[in-house]
């Protein structure tokens, strides 16, 4: 956020086709007034301090945690509602068996209908915004209007939101158009429509950040993966971090997990003390945004510019980089408070929960003090570990992508794709155990190819015959992995440690993309032998060590024809080169 300057051309009379969109926004919604977003600091503190007054924010302890807020939702709108996000293309193939699809033209009579009239008596604000760094090319800009000033105040921290963006898009014409109304946030008038044809996301009833910050998963996943497919570039739903060996080479690694699997914590990893030398460095949490570029190498940036994050669990020992980023500047979401208002939530060892994410008194016989799915919002210039590459308008270079799932058996802890081809049907085959991220039951294993299961604006087919074809542009492509934090023993307790020791395993990647480590071939890809990972300090014995890199014939059968019925969900769309992937592991598993 800049300093606001004198003098300047209102926003209103930056760009027409903007300004046009705004009027006939304005026209149908009928809102008390309008308000556009100059990005300052200023006015991010004006607006903060309006919120307190109306009693839509509460300031929290100002000793302990300066500058942060808490804001209590409405208990019916605390995550993603999957069942009510669409993909609005002309042909339902296109939106394809991976999306809940609507008829363009009844979907936009339906949300006219909801957004006629409804920010009466409310404020409208309109946020220009730039998804990456305002200099790059990589970068897409986009507006959003809402009636929510937490939502409003959620843009200006996660995208670089205001004037100069405005600016971008009156120089270079291109811009996403969002609507978003809370409405009267009944869960049964929501929903979150996606136009990719038109670049448009219309959003109602909800102020949740996946529904609501059309920046985040409605833009820079389900609307960029639609125009990264045209265009020539992934959009993807990784985080992105720079791992310095303590030889000081610094490599950068894009990581796909699906919601709430640790994606922030392993972005500002912790290294343990007994692998000294080692430094790790942010770029992103959350999205990457990934173009071949003319060295032959996949260049990533982060479209976003804070954090978004889920808060229990969060404590000195699991993640002290975030923990220390939260303690000011930050917005809390349904977390709990303490007697003095301090945030409280689970996973922190001190402190007592009086008053729960709901407000009321705490009890502990009516659930959890603070929403397992409670967030924070901070800038990511916050986090201490903040990569100085972050902002570069080429990007970083990447040397590894990772993708994995939350399994508690099959999936050994790593193993590497023979080649990118089998590494987009390793993506494509990604599985895990569903989260509080979204509403619906938690702990059902799902298909989530790429961690983009909920989050990719096309038909799958399509997406990943897009990967091949970028695949195939790579003179330099890098190496594909898959990893399992979460693999259990026959008791259900966790097999490996994770947090900062999941650095030895991106260690022993990093040495293979350097050509200096071994691997084992299996039926599934390359496994490191237990010797391969570098254990010093690590207490954990040789069993468990085995346990978490075996790969058991028999479970991975059927895990294969579990993945082609999948894969054949999708028709004669499907890739072809994906079943002759998936054949050939099945030779090889024998
Ligand atoms: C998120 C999600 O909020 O994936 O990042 O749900
Ligand atoms: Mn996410």
């Amino acid at each position: 956020m800049a300093t606001a300057a004198p003098l300047l051309i209102p926003l209103s009379q930056l760009s027409r086709a903007v300004t046009d969109w705004v009027e006939s926004a304005r026209a149908l919604t009928q809102p008390a007034g309008v308000r556009w977003c100059e990005g300052t600091e200023e006015e991010f503190r004006e607006l903060t301090s309006r919120l307190v007054r109306d009693g839509e924010l509460v300031k929290l302890n100002a000793e302990h945690f300066p500058d942060c807020h808490l804001y209590r939702s409405n208990p019916s709108d605390v995550a993603r509602v999957e069942h009510l996000t669409y993909i609005c293309t002309a042909s339902r193939q296109d939106a394809g068996p991976n999306n809940n699809w609507m008829d363009p033209k009844e979907a936009r009579a339906k949300m006219r209908g909801l957004f006629s009239g409804c920010m009466r008596g409310r404020t409208m604000y309109v946020i220009p915004y730039c998804m990456g760094p305002i200099d790059s090319p990589l970068s897409r800009c986009g507006v959003e209007i809402t009636d929510s000033a937490y939502v409003a105040l959620n843009m200006m921290v996660m995208t670089r939101a205001g004037r100069a963006a405005l600016e971008r898009i009156a120089g270079n014409g291109g811009f996403v158009r969002g609507l978003h109304s809370i409405g009267e946030l009944d869960p049964n008038r929501r929903f979150i429509m996606h136009f990719p044809e038109e670049l448009t996301i219309e959003s109602f009833g909800s102020g949740y950040g996946g529904n609501a910050l059309l920046g985040k998963k409605c833009h820079a996943l389900r609307i960029a993966s639609w125009q990264a497919r045209s265009e020539g570039w992934l959009a993807e739903h990784m985080l992105i971090v720079g791992l310095q060996s303590p030889k000081g080479e610094t490599h950068y690694v894009a990581c796909a997990f699906p919601s709430a699997c640790g994606k922030t914590n392993l972005a500002m990893l912790i290294p343990p003390a007994s692998l000294p030398g080692w430094k790790v460095f942010t770029v992103g949490d959350d999205i990457a945004w990934l173009h071949p570029g003319p060295d032959g190498r996949l260049w990533a940036i982060n479209p976003e510019a804070g954090y978004f994050g889920v808060v229990p669990g969060t404590n000195p020992e699991t993640n002290r980089n975030a923990y220390e980023m939260i303690r000011r500047d930050t917005l809390f979401t349904n977390v709990a408070v303490t007697a003095d208002n301090q945030p409280w939530w689970e996973g922190l060892s001190h402190g007592t929960p009086v008053t729960d994410w709901q407000g009321r008194p705490y009890e502990p016989a009516k659930g959890p003090a603070a929403h397992p799915n409670s967030r924070f919002t901070v800038a990511a210039r916050r986090n201490p570990s903040y990569s100085p590459h972050a902002e570069d308008p080429r990007g970083v270079p990447i040397s590894a992508l990772v993708f994995g799932g939350r399994r508690r058996e099959v999936a050994p802890l790593v193993y590497e794709a023979r080649n990118w081809q089998h590494g987009v049907l390793v993506g494509a085959s990604v599985a895990s155990e569903t989260t509080a991220a979204a509403v619906g039951q938690v702990g059902v294993v799902r298909r989530d190819p790429m961690a983009m299961q909920p989050f990719c604006g096309y038909n799958f087919a399509d997406y990943w015959r897009h990967w091949l074809e970028v695949g195939s542009k790579l003179a330099r492509a890098p190496k594909i992995f898959h990893v399992n934090w979460f693999r259990r023993d026959a008791h259900g307790k966790f097999l490996w440690p994770g947090f900062g020791d999941n650095l030895r395993v991106l260690a022993w990647m990093l040495d293979r993309c350097s050509g200096r480590a071994d691997a084992a071939a299996s039926g599934i890809g390359l496994l490191p032998r237990v010797q391969d990972l570098d254990t010093r300090g690590l207490s954990l014995d040789e069993g468990a060590l085995r346990a978490l890199l075996s790969v058991d014939p028999a479970l991975w059968r059927k895990e294969v024809a579990d993945i082609r019925t999948y894969l054949q969900s999708y028709g004669s769309r499907l890739p072809q080169a994906l079943l002759a992937e998936l054949e050939n592991t099945e030779r090889q598993l024998g």
